[in-house]
């Protein structure tokens, strides 16, 4: 799906502001600022502890000057679920948080009119929604305290009140959490473009479109001088001499690529790269990459999981300050502004669907087929979405699943998702799945991927706070991996740590116990040429549920949640200057 635009034949206008909001339940309609998250911007507990539907509405004008158009409503992500009607009636609905759905409207609302815009936010979640929520009364880090028949009584009565018990370390956000536009187009238009770009220039295109027209691509280096052009709506351009999207502190050089199709015109910006794995290593325009930077998350304070591109530029930004290269987009898709700062600035992404928390124990059907259904559906909206971005470089199909307990029925799951990602995706990106600290000699779904990504936590959840203990487990660890000749990503690591509290001989929870846990891990990562990457978790702090294990959220950031560096940001700035692994 095309990110909107304005251009010489298109308007998208932004309806961000504040709306109108009420929970389920309530009834006076109360300010919400739209995109954020709902869930903190009230001192009402009910705001962050509520479960079920909650209603925004919004008055919109459709200019007259849209006359003759094809008018349309885009939200580019509403968390969970979303039943859209215009004026009361119903006009559209989709399901999930993290990807965009579009509704045409050209004959609901005349141009020079105007219209009630209602959204009904569902943020349940359970076995069949992804990220996944544990419908089996077991909260993530909860002590389940199973047998205690008073514990038992309380876990019913959650169950009735209705409960989000997420199988996941993230708070569960919720609402209209990305832009929603008002769009305007030719009414023969242009519905999607793909770019499949090859070093030496070659650019294979296609066009689809809706009507009648004939298309047409022409093709501009950065600075807007015509550089190459082409007739119809699918074939293959030449760039002649092409410069290369680079990764930081490369030049990520863009071209954009102008396609016409009767009035209609879109403008998309690309870059000229390759990737792929040979052997145990990943290649990025021929050259061996290593991913380094810390995983992310889209959360700030106030608002939640809200897109803000001041707090976008503000990461990437310190992003470049870390010297770091890359960031895995933990655990859902991230807003499209996001993935075109990082074409921008050279920061490669891995893109993750939010398929976390699969298959844990007691979920009935852990790998049953309608999960599987709407992951697909979410797999390839994800690529539909993404495909022509130059900072995607890998696909992760979810986060931690559980591949231990039923190692074949999560084979069997994960497997058919990672053909569907390189059948979908026309520049055929390396997939991977991140595993969870597990017995891994029992996995067979993590290695049957192009890249092994793998979340441990030694020193932290296991052999706490004894380092050399921990470097031993992860040698050992290592040596397993290595035999298997793929490239490894140490796609998590990390120790809580509370901004402020030190001690001279390192104890867990200090930053001096987080800068010497990196160290310790990281000696074992350089003895090994087949890890070709290392992102931290995580880069800040962030909201999660309440629980014993989270003292205001999971503190494992490199910085704080306002993005303050600790001792261990200012460890991997010195280490990642100048880092050449493998190169
Ligand atoms: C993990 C998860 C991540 C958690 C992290 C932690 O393995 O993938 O979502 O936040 O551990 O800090 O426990």
């Amino acid at each position: 799906m095309l990110y909107p635009q304005t251009n010489a034949a298109r308007a998208a206008i932004d309806l961000s502001g504040v709306w109108d909001f009420r929970l389920d339940g309530q009834e006076r309609w109360q300010p919400i600022a739209v995109p954020a998250s709902y869930n903190d911007q009230s001192a009402d507990p009910a705001y962050r502890a509520h479960v079920g539907l909650a209603f925004y509405r919004t008055r919109f004008t459709v200019p007259a000057a849209f006359a003759g158009k094809r008018v349309s409503l885009r939200f580019d992500a509403v968390t969970h679920d979303a039943r859209v009607s215009l004026n009361g009636a119903p006009l559209c609905a989709h399901r999930g948080g993290f990807l965009p759905f579009e509704a045409e409207i050209t004959d609901l609302v005349a141009p020079g009119e105007s219209a009630w815009l209602e959204i009904e936010v569902d943020n349940r979640i359970g076995h069949h929604t992804l990220p996944v929520g544990n419908e089996g009364g077991t909260a993530f880090f909860g002590s389940d305290n199973p047998g205690i028949p008073s514990v038992e009584a309380g876990k019913r009565l959650q169950r009735e009140r209705g409960v989000n018990l997420p199988n996941f370390d993230f708070f569960n956000y919720a609402g209209v959490t990305r832009p929603v536009r008002l769009l305007a187009m030719p009414r023969a238009h242009i519905e999607d473009v793909t770019l499949v770009p090859s070093l030496d220039g070659r650019v294979r295109y296609e066009i689809a479109a809706a009507g009648e027209g004939s298309a047409r691509v022409q093709i501009f280096d950065a600075d807007g001088a015509p550089v190459a052009e082409a007739e119809g709506e699918r074939g293959t351009l030449s760039i002649p001499q092409p410069k290369l999207w680079e990764p930081w502190p490369g030049t990520p050089y863009l071209y954009t690529a102008r396609a016409t199709f009767g009035e209609d015109v879109y403008e998309l910006r690309f870059g000229v790269r390759e990737v792929r794995v040979e052997g145990a290593k990943v290649l990025l325009n021929g050259k061996p990459f290593h991913f380094h930077g810390p995983c992310k998350h889209e959360d700030s304070p106030f608002r939640g999981r809200g897109t803000d591109d001041c707090v976008n530029v503000t990461d990437i930004n310190l992003f470049h300050w870390l010297n770091a290269n890359a960031f895995r987009t933990s655990h859902y898709p991230y807003a499209e502004e996001m993935l075109a700062l990082c074409d921008r600035e050279g920061i490669v992404v891995i893109a993750e669907t939010p398929a976390v928390g699969i298959g844990a124990p007691g979920e009935g059907e852990p790998y049953g087929w309608a999960l599987a259904a709407y992951h697909r559906q979410v797999l390839a909206d994800m690529i539909a979405r993404d495909k022509n971005h130059p900072c995607v470089v890998m696909w992760s199909l979810g986060n931690e699943p559980n591949t231990e307990a039923l190692p074949q029925e999560a084979y069997d799951y994960w497997h058919p998702l990672y053909e569907l990602a390189h059948r979908l995706d026309p520049q055929n990106r390396p997939v991977t799945l991140v595993g969870c600290q597990n017995d891994y000699t029992r996995d067979l779904a993590v290695p049957s991927m192009d890249v092994v990504s793998v979340n441990r936590y030694y020193g932290w959840y296991n052999l706490s706070g004894d380092l050399p203990a921990a470097q031993y487990a992860m040698r050992m660890e290592l040596d397993y991996w290595e035999k298997l000749g793929k490239p490894l990503i140490l796609s998590e690591y990390g120790a809580d740590t509370v901004a402020g509290l030190h001690a001279a001989a390192p104890e867990m929870f200090t930053e001096e116990f987080q800068a010497e846990y990196y160290k310790a891990i990281n000696a074992c990562l350089d003895e090994r040429p087949f890890v070709v990457g290392e992102t931290p978790w995580n880069f800040a702090d962030f909201g999660t549920q309440q629980g014993p294990m989270r003292a205001g959220g999971n503190r494992k950031g490199l910085f704080t949640r306002d993005r303050r560096p600790k001792l261990a940001a200012h460890y991997f700035r010195e280490r990642w200057k100048d880092f050449h692994k493998g190169e």
